[in-house]
């Protein structure tokens, strides 16, 4: 649903103005320094960027799932570092706390991540723990008005810089699957916290994971999402419902910016007397990875306004993000093709490309996670 469209293409007009003449002339310092620059973070927080999909009570823009797609298809033309930095306060890191949480938690946390003061990350991965996320191991027993945490989350987007994150903990040990898991709202500085080495990544330098350890860390009862024990699984499949369509918006916008690079490289590279964008063998790879990111930017929208219905989207979330990032890679792959040599080095931003966005059919749920998902969906409204 888009609210009103001239507002809409202000912002997005402001936004690609902004990735356009700050952030792609950035790209590579931020590859080469593997940090986002303060300048370009306060800016980020001019323009209230971290508070896209905080509703307006809570002081951040209030953007519907299909306004927020509209702005991530120019947020992913430009190295999907500086997405992450803003990505988790407008998704996983702040979706929970929305969708479950408690008013206090509500006013308490949400207008510090809108305005960037706070910057959060979502903890559910774990060593032993991937995608099978309902097996996590880190516990939380309760201690009088507490409970007390302990267990180790791995590969946390954010971590390095968050203030707050969100914890998915097994509150109830006899409970193995996730009716179990409780989810929590852990502030950084509670004791007991450390933070493990910078994960040394293929891709996406500037946008930070490592390991969240947790031992003995009190946590104040009234922490918990929404007060409710054992429904934390669930919240974080909700959380990643929308993730997953917010990440398929992702691809679309960095399939489109390596296509358009490609284009241009393809109409003034000669080879055999002429542009190589003259000979049928590019041209369908043009033509493929074009149709491709048009089916996908499609999909995505399609998906954005059955949620901002309020249908439940999770068959067409998984479709979108399964679709899109496979897509994205499958275009950087040509892209990495039609350049030739020059594709492999790092002269060409594709070369960046080609790396960063393989983190997209992983993070989130992998592709066969997506399948699994969607398979299982059609079972069960078959039955
Ligand atoms: N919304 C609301 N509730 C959901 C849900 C959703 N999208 N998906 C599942 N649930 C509920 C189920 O209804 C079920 O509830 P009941 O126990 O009351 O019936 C409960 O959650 C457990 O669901 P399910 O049985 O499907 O859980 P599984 O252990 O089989 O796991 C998958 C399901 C594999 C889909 C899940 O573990 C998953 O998404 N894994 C990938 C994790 C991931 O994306 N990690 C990325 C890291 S975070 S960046």
């Amino acid at each position: 649903m888009i609210r009103d469209p001239e507002t809409l293409n202000i912002l997005t007009d402001t936004l690609s103005q902004f990735v356009d003449e700050v952030l792609i002339p950035r790209e590579q310092e931020v590859a080469e320094t593997d940090a986002i620059p303060q300048d370009v973070i306060d800016q980020m927080k001019e323009l209230g960027m971290f508070g896209l999909t905080i509703p307006e009570e809570y002081d951040g823009l209030g953007l519907t799932m299909e306004e927020e797609v509209n702005i991530v298809f120019q947020l992913g033309r430009t190295s999907p570092a500086f997405r992450s930095y803003i990505g988790t306060n407008n998704g996983i890191g702040s979706i929970g706390i929305l969708l479950d949480g408690t008013e206090e938690q509500k006013q308490h946390y949400l207008p510090k991540l809108a305005s960037g003061e706070l910057l959060s990350s979502f903890c559910l991965t774990e060593p032993d723990s991937g995608s099978d996320a309902a097996s996590l191991k880190t516990t939380a027993v309760r201690d009088g008005d507490h409970y007390v945490l302990n267990g180790t989350k791995r590969f946390i987007t954010n971590a390095p810089e968050a203030g707050v994150y969100t914890v998915m903990a097994r509150t109830n040990p006899e409970i193995k699957g996730s009716g179990g898991i409780s989810a929590f709202i852990v502030d950084r500085s509670t004791p007991g916290i450390t933070l493990g080495k910078p994960d040394q990544k293929m891709g996406q330098k500037g946008a930070h994971t490592c390991d969240v350890i947790f031992e003995n860390v009190r946590v104040p009862a009234d922490h918990i999402i929404g007060g409710v024990e054992g429904v934390g699984f669930k919240t974080a499949m909700k959380v990643l419902d929308k993730g997953r369509l917010h990440i398929a918006a992702l691809s679309v916008g960095a399939a489109e910016r390596m296509l358009d690079d490609t284009l241009k490289y393809a109409m003034e590279r000669k080879q055999f007397g002429q542009p190589i964008a003259n000979f049928q063998l590019v041209q369908a790879m043009l033509a493929d990875s074009k149709a491709e990111i048009y089916a996908s930017r499609c999909m995505v929208l399609d998906a954005a306004r059955k949620r901002d219905e309020g249908l439940n989207v999770s068959t067409e979330a998984s479709c979108a993000k399964m679709f899109a990032t496979e897509m994205c890679s499958r275009v950087a792959d040509r892209c990495v093709q039609i350049h030739g040599g020059a594709g492999y080095v790092s002269e060409y931003a594709i070369e960046r490309f080609y790396r960063d966005v393989r983190l997209f059919r992983i993070y989130e749920g992998t592709t066969q996670i997506q399948q699994i998902v969607i398979a299982r969906n059609m079972i069960r409204d078959a039955e």
